[in-house]
Order: C-alpha cells, then sequence, then structure tokens
C-alpha cells in the first residue's frame, strides 16, 4: 500500500487541531489504498497545541498509530514545512505528502480526490479556490479578497502561467521526488512565500500540475497569523526576482535608449531624412531587443537554431507591430474621447497626451507584448 503523509502546521491552534485530526481520521478510514499518516508540526505554540496532540496520542496508540508530532522553533510557516517535510520524507518514506492548514479551512473529505489524481499520474495537485468549484469565503472583507484576488494574478502574470489558477492556497498533495527536488532550494523561504518557491520548483523540475476545486471555509477558533502586507511584499520580490518580467521591462528600457541613439545619429550625423531615420532606428531597437530577450529574459527557452531564429524575428516583428497599432489605435481613442488638454500638476505644465501614453504603455503596451512574447515567440517547451 502506498504512503502518504499529511503534513499540519500549527501555531496556537489548540481549539482545532484535534477536530482536525479526527476529521482527517474519519475521512482516511474509507480510503483503503492508501496508509494516510499526519504528522503536526507545532512551533512551540504557548496555547499548548503540541502537548495537546501528544496526550491524543496516548489516550489510544493503536487508534493513533499514525499521528505523529514534531516540535519545532517558531521561524515562520515556511520553515515549519520544511522540517516537517524533511523527517517525513526521512521516517515514513511517503509516495505522497498533503499540506494542510490545521484550523478547518480546509474540507478533509477533499482528501480522496486529490489522490486519485495522483493515481492518474499528476505529480502536484493544488487545492484551488479560483477555478470552477472553488471558492473563497464570501463574507471577507474587501481588503482581504482584493489581497488574495491580485496576489494570486500578479504571480500568474509574472510567471506567465495562466493554467495555475491558485498559487497561494496551502492546501496541495505532493509527490515525494517534487519535494525532494525542490527542498535545496526553499530554505531561504521561511514565511508564507515559501508556497509559491515550492509551487515555482515543481514547475522547473517538470513536475505534472493538476488541480481540484476547493471551498475555503474561514476559521472559527483561534487567530490567522499572517501578516498580509509582508507577505504581498515578499511575493512581489520573489516573482520580481525570479520571473523573466523585470528582465524584460530593463530590455524594453535599453530598446528605447538604442531607438533614440540610432534616430540622432542618422539625422545629424549622416543627414538621412527624419522619417527613414526613425523607420531604420526602431528596426535596429527591435532586432537588439530581439537578441537580448533571447539571450537574457527568455534564455531559459532560448531559441538556438538560426533558421527558428529568423522566423522568431519575423513573428517578433509582427508582435512589436502591434505594439504600434495599439499605442496609435489607443491615442486616437484617448484624444477623441478625453480631449487634448494641457495638464497642470503644480507649477508643471504638460499635454495630455504624455499621460494617455505613459497609461497606454504601462496597462496596455507592456501586458500585451508580455503576453505574446512569452506565448507566440518563446513558447514554453
Ligand atoms: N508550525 C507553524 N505553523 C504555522 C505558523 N504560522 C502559521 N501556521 C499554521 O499554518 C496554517 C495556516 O495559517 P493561518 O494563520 O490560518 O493563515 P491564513 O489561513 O492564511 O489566515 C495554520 O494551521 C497555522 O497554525 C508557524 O510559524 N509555524
Ligand atoms: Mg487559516
Amino acid at each position: 500500500m502506498r504512503k502518504a503523509a499529511i503534513i499540519l502546521p500549527t501555531y496556537n491552534e489548540a481549539k482545532n487541531i484535534e477536530k482536525m485530526i479526527l476529521s482527517i481520521m474519519s475521512v482516511s478510514d474509507t480510503v483503503n489504498n492508501w496508509d494516510i499518516h499526519i504528522i503536526v508540526v507545532d512551533s512551540n505554540s504557548p496555547d499548548n497545541t503540541g502537548k495537546i496532540v501528544e496526550d491524543l496520542y496516548n489516550t489510544n496508540r493503536k487508534k493513533f498509530k499514525n499521528l505523529h508530532v514534531l516540535h519545532t522553533k517558531k521561524e515562520g510557516l515556511g520553515k515549519a514545512y520544511l522540517e516537517g517535510f524533511r523527517i517525513a520524507l526521512e521516517k515514513l518514506k511517503p509516495f505522497v505528502l498533503f499540506e494542510m492548514d490545521a484550523d478547518l479551512s480546509h474540507d478533509p473529505k477533499k482528501i480522496p480526490e486529490f489522490l486519485k489524481k495522483i493515481e492518474e499520474g499528476a505529480d502536484f495537485v493544488i487545492g484551488s479556490r479560483y477555478r470552477k468549484g472553488g471558492s473563497i469565503p464570501s463574507d471577507w472583507a474587501l481588503h482581504r479578497k482584493a489581497y488574495s484576488f491580485f496576489g494570486n494574478w500578479i504571480i500568474r502574470f509574472g510567471f506567465m502561467k495562466l493554467r495555475i489558477t491558485d498559487w497561494t492556497t496551502g492546501y496541495r498533495a505532493i509527490k515525494a521526488w517534487v519535494i525532494r527536488d525542490s527542498l535545496p532550494k526553499l530554505g531561504n523561504y521561511t514565511g508564507y512565500v515559501f508556497q509559491v518557491a515550492l509551487l515555482h520548483n515543481a514547475l522547473i523540475s517538470k513536475a505534472r500540475i493538476e488541480e481540484v476545486p476547493i471551498n475555503f471555509k474561514d476559521r472559527k477558533e483561534g487567530v490567522s497569523k499572517i501578516n498580509s502586507f509582508q507577505y504581498i511584499m515578499h511575493t512581489l520580490l520573489y516573482v520580481l526576482q525570479n520571473s523573466s518580467f523585470i528582465k524584460f521591462c530593463i530590455v524594453g528600457g535599453v530598446g528605447f535608449v538604442v531607438d533614440f541613439t540610432f534616430a540622432y545619429a542618422f539625422i545629424h550625423f549622416l543627414a538621412i531624412p527624419k522619417v527613414l531615420s526613425n523607420m531604420m532606428s526602431a528596426e535596429i531597437a527591435i532586432i537588439s531587443n530581439f537578441m537580448f530577450n533571447n539571450y537574457w529574459s527568455f534564455a531559459h527557452k532560448r531559441i538556438r537554431r538560426s533558421s527558428s531564429l529568423l522566423f522568431s524575428l519575423l513573428k517578433f516583428n509582427l508582435v512589436s507591430s502591434g505594439s504600434v497599432f495599439i499605442q496609435g489605435a489607443g491615442m486616437w481613442l484617448a484624444l477623441n474621447l478625453l480631449g487634448d488638454h494641457i495638464l497642470h500638476i503644480g507649477s508643471v505644465e504638460f499635454h495630455s497626451w504624455i499621460l494617455y501614453k505613459v497609461v497606454i504603455i504601462l496597462f496596455i503596451v507592456i501586458p500585451y507584448s508580455y503576453i505574446f512574447y512569452n506565448k507566440f515567440v518563446w513558447k514554453d517547451k
């Protein structure tokens, strides 16, 4: 029989933990082809959560033979998971490991659905609140919904993995080999951002990712330990450091400088007519952007064969022409709908078209280009 180890990190979950354990056990009684273990990783909770689990085990060691407790220092959720994973892999040698919150937000009744996906060949099963059939609590305050929703979108967009609908969920089933592969790279992610880093590393390891919808319930007892501001900051930083997005923006900035420099040189030193100069400088910038992107921003998907390189450069030109069209159409719409004014900020005066251009570039051209570079020019292998 294959083994599954459910890791339950706890910090001050005295009022939830017993109920959670019993609830998992009643589900595991109905699953007969998996040997399901529970490992509570308690970070020395002052409310005695760890002791409660030990006492529970001691009331009936036979009944609770698959229940284990690990005591750790209070160093954050990521650290607790890292230690739980390490011990579970070493002592139990499970085929699959689960992540679950211990506050009853995650319904154990879903466990068989996760296991079924694993049996069908998935390596990493995500319990998603954002796919059809899943949900977040309807009574969450607006700011909490917004954090969760936009946080997820920033990650989905940054990594351009739109198929994955929930990056930050804490309900997942992961095959042991994926965890083993990722563990050495996760040591620095001690907080909640650990979840993002683990999934990102699973993608790098080419794990097959599947999702099941889950209905996240708000905890009834105890308090949340998440520091939302810190979490959003860590997540943003992770995406910026680990996705192609920042490099893509830098390449765009370099392209802008290249375009201006060549246009200036052609016009002033070579006396080439202005329209022609600008067309030539634009094409030079497009080619240099293509090269920088190919060898740097999208190096992990680099196009190598010279024949495909030429074809991809043509595609890249096509996408770039799209940006020209978007800028033209966007400017025409803005000028006609909003008007052509002179704006004042304090004592500074500027034309409204400058503001329109900035907004069009930031909110339309950049997302458009990033999506088309990822999905059309440098496709996933
Ligand atoms: N061991 C351990 N568990 C933690 C820590 N921080 C949070 N948890 C647990 O992680 C799970 C999710 O945390 P929670 O505060 O409910 O986060 P939220 O659901 O995002 O509000 C719960 O079971 C917590 O007890 C920690 O530092 N150490
Ligand atoms: Mg919770």
